[in-house]
């Protein structure tokens, strides 16, 4: 039977790497950014909060393809020093590994060092050490000992430098340190902002460090890059379903002033378009494997718009035949045609005018019953341009920041203000057309099939994944 050897890993075994650091410095953030979990260990802003060694697998489509194990963070790395200077005083024909084997063959429980033999006991059986800095810190000599001391097991190790934001000429500096201890192969991961750039160059620097891995490493990558654009291409398209649904809505209210009817009716569009954000926004933390805690969204302001049916819109027009240039638009447009096509017209009228501008029954059809309500009086209460653009503004910030928050926030996102995002060029001609088809407000396999819808669908989408 072929046993592995811990500090000999073999090549078909799992890729084992160590999350090393100074306490306090991010290395739990970092496991959690990595697994997008918020449910890995504790985080906590103060100095010793891992205690134990603890272990997550990233696997690619099913197949294991690395440990990560988190460790406490060295807090006595002084201490830790001196007694590891003192093993080897005492045994000078033992190699750097066999002092740091017999220091963690004799640490016992209570031991003053127990939390640091924790931590070398799992750097010696791992085949990476990720080393994880504050750059806010200056290099104190605790930290040229813990590197003095990492760099005695001889394997690879990649330094990753966290709290970045900010901090350039500090991050210059510990470039230049590391440097004297031969290492270039340095990574900017913030936990907490989290890009899936950064996530990749982390898997591709560990393919240069441990060759033997690359090709499941290439797979790990390859199948994190797909996950990726298919969660992003699944926010986006939950928004553009929202956008849809709220777009097509409408409640029709007759004309006669009843005040306590209209005002339900703008109750239930108030309520319609809030429970409509609502069931987005947790569709959209489900997607990217967040919770409810993680984002505080101020009530939506919704305003009520009127939607008329303009007889003369250019959609209607093209229906019936008609283009603008043509003699009955322009008729229309005089006034000429406002009392028959609005007025005065009877359904068999605008049938008659269907049929003799060459638009068959069905296009008849499609607006007969809104021109024959709109005859009557009846008007349509929407949700207004106003509410329309705030929703997809705030949703497009929403999901910006989704793609870039890292598992490890603590912080709550805020949505409320997106002064920054841009709606998409052709908003309006979208929204209109959108508001003229109320049938495509729930799915359907005539509106999944329908060109014109699937054309909005991909513009809403573009717009979305637009990252400038
Ligand atoms: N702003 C910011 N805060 C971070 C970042 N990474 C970690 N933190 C915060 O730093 C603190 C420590 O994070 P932990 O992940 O618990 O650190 P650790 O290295 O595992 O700590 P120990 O287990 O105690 O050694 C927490 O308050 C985190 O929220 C980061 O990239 N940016
Ligand atoms: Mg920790």
């Amino acid at each position: 039977m072929n046993i592995p050897n811990p500090q000999h890993p073999q090549a078909d075994s799992l890729l084992n790497i160590a999350v090393v650091g100074h306490t306090n410095t991010g290395k739990t953030s970092l496991i959690r950014t990595m697994l997008r979990s918020t449910e890995f260990g504790v985080i906590e802003d103060g100095a010793g909060t891992t205690r134990h060694v603890e272990q997550a697998a990233i696997s690619a489509d099913n197949e294991a393809i690395l440990k990560l194990y988190d460790t406490p963070g060295l807090e006595d790395s002084r201490a830790l020093f001196a007694h590891i200077k003192k093993l080897q005083a005492k045994a000078k024909s033992l190699s750097p590994i066999q002092i740091l084997e017999q220091f963690i063959a004799q640490v016992t429980v209570n031991d003053s060092l127990e939390q640091e033999a924790k931590v070398i006991r799992q750097v010696l059986r791992s085949d990476i050490l990720l080393y994880i800095i504050d750059v806010r810190e200056p290099f104190l000599e605790k930290y040229r000992l813990e590197l003095e001391i990492l760099t005695q097991v001889s394997k690879p190790i990649i330094p990753v430098f966290n709290f970045i934001a900010g901090h350039d000429r500090e991050l210059a500096k510990w470039r230049e340190h590391l440097a004297a201890f031969h290492m270039h192969a340095t990574l900017e991961f913030d936990t907490v902002a989290f890009t899936f750039e950064a996530e990749k160059r982390l898997y591709q620097k560990m393919q240069t460090l441990v060759e033997s891995h690359y090709d499941r490493l290439q797979k790990l990558i390859d199948y994190r890059a797909q996950l990726w654009s298919q969660l992003c291409l699944s926010g986006a398209k939950r928004i553009a379903g929202l956008i849809v649904t709220v777009a097509c809505y409408r409640e029709s209210k007759s004309a006669q002033n009843n005040v306590i009817a209209h005002s339900l009716v703008e109750d239930r569009l108030h309520d319609f378009v809030r429970k409509a954000e609502q069931h987005c926004l947790h569709d959209l933390l489900a997607i990217f494997n967040f919770s409810e805690k993680d984002v505080a969204i101020q009530k939506i302001p919704v305003s009520n718009g009127q939607w008329q049916l303009d007889i003369f819109a250019p959609g209607i027009l093209k229906a019936y035949g008609l283009d603008l240039g043509s003699a009955a638009a322009k008729g229309a447009a005089a006034g000429a045609g406002i009392d028959l096509m609005v007025g005065g017209m009877s359904l068999g009228a605008a049938s008659a005018l269907g049929a003799i501008a060459g638009a068959g029954w069905s296009t008849f059809k499609r607006y007969g019953d809104e021109i024959k309500a709109t005859v009557k009086g009846t008007q349509w209460q929407c949700a207004d341009e106003t509410t329309l653009q705030v929703l997809y503004l705030r949703q497009k910030h929403l999901l910006r920041k989704l793609m870039h928050r890292g598992h490890a926030a603590q912080d709550r996102l805020q949505v409320d203000k997106a002064d920054s995002e841009k709606l998409p060029s052709n908003w309006t001609k979208l929204t209109s057309a959108l508001r003229q088809n109320p049938a495509w407000q729930e799915p359907s396999t005539a509106r999944n099939g329908n060109t014109q819808y699937l054309e909005i669908e991909a513009k809403l989408v573009e717009a979305l994944l637009d990252e400038n």
